[in-house]
């Protein structure tokens, strides 16, 4: 499990603007009215408790400030609260939080305290990363590669058919290709046998993903994965319009699905 290190996190917030302007130009939405429209619902003034959590490998310097940053830019109140774990989760509850935001080294969640609504990071990273990619100018054609059928990547392409893509996969782990193939009847890609995309959908935890050969000039990329999986000479040798910010695009999309 990769786990996010605080030189991810560095410039949150500038970094979820720079994401939020490529979302803009080239979706005709920002994050917010794409989550909005992607889950049919609207923030109404949630306060949301961000509780540390030390099990496993403990506090990543500056998770918890990250996500009140996060929490903030989208418009809602939010706190850190002093205790951690059970603690901090019964602090959170005591201080009003209506949700609550906590990781491990294996989970995120978020959970609405008036609803009972939980989200899984995960899925709503791989969601609202592929309907950003489906909402593209260059995602024309109907045809969207995706890289990475893991925990982000499956739900990423499973959306991407619901709306009706033609969807192509690749995944270095056969039987997940295979798995991704017989589920989602998705199409098998095979990076022996390449051919271009406009928009394409990433989520390894490895660089250097994407073959240069798919690559369209101007294509999308949307893409949660950590480390990037495009280099930069790449980046501008196609003019790539980029989406790629490591916590904010998904913890909005966790909040809007419980709201
Ligand atoms: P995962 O391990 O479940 O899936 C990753 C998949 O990528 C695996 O199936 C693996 O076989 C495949 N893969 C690895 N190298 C490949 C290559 N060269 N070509 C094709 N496939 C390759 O991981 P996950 O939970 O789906 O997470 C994927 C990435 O997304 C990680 O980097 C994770 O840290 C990141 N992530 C980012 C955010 C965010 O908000 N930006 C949120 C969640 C996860
Ligand atoms: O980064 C992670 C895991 N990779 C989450 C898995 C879902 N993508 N967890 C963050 C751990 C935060 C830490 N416990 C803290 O500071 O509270």
């Amino acid at each position: 499990m990769a786990l996010l290190t605080p030189a991810d996190l560095i410039e949150i917030n500038r970094q979820l603007a720079i994401s939020d302007e490529v979302v803009r130009k080239s979706t005709g939405f920002e994050i917010k009215g794409i989550c909005e429209a992607l889950y049919g619902t609207k923030a109404n003034s949630e306060k949301v408790g961000i509780v540390p959590i030390t099990s496993g490998n403990g506090i990543i310097g500056s998770f918890s400030e990250s996500l009140l940053a996060i929490v903030r830019y989208f418009g809602l109140e939010g706190f850190i609260t002093e205790k951690t774990d059970v603690s901090g989760y019964y602090e959170a509850l005591s201080a009003g939080a209506d949700i609550v935001l906590m990781a491990d080294d294996y989970t995120y969640l978020a959970h609405n305290l008036k609803n009972g609504k939980i989200a899984n990071n995960q899925p709503c990273t791989g969601i609202i990363y592929a309907e950003i990619a489906s909402r593209a100018k260059q995602a024309g054609s109907k045809e969207i590669l995706v890289v990475g059928l893991g925990k982000v990547g499956f739900p990423g392409a499973e959306h991407l058919k619901k709306k009706g893509f033609s969807v192509y996969g690749y995944d270095l782990d056969k039987t997940l290709l295979q798995r991704a193939v017989s589920k989602l009847r998705i199409l098998p890609f095979s990076p022996e046998n390449p051919k271009k995309f406009p928009v394409i959908f990433e989520a390894t935890p490895c660089p250097n993903t994407i073959p240069e050969a798919v690559l369209e000039q101007g294509c999308l990329v949307s893409t949660p994965g950590i480390p990037c999986a495009l280099s930069e000479n790449l980046l501008e040798k196609y003019a790539v319009e980029l989406v790629a910010e490591p916590l904010g695009i998904g913890t909005v999309s966790m909040l809007y699905s419980i709201f």
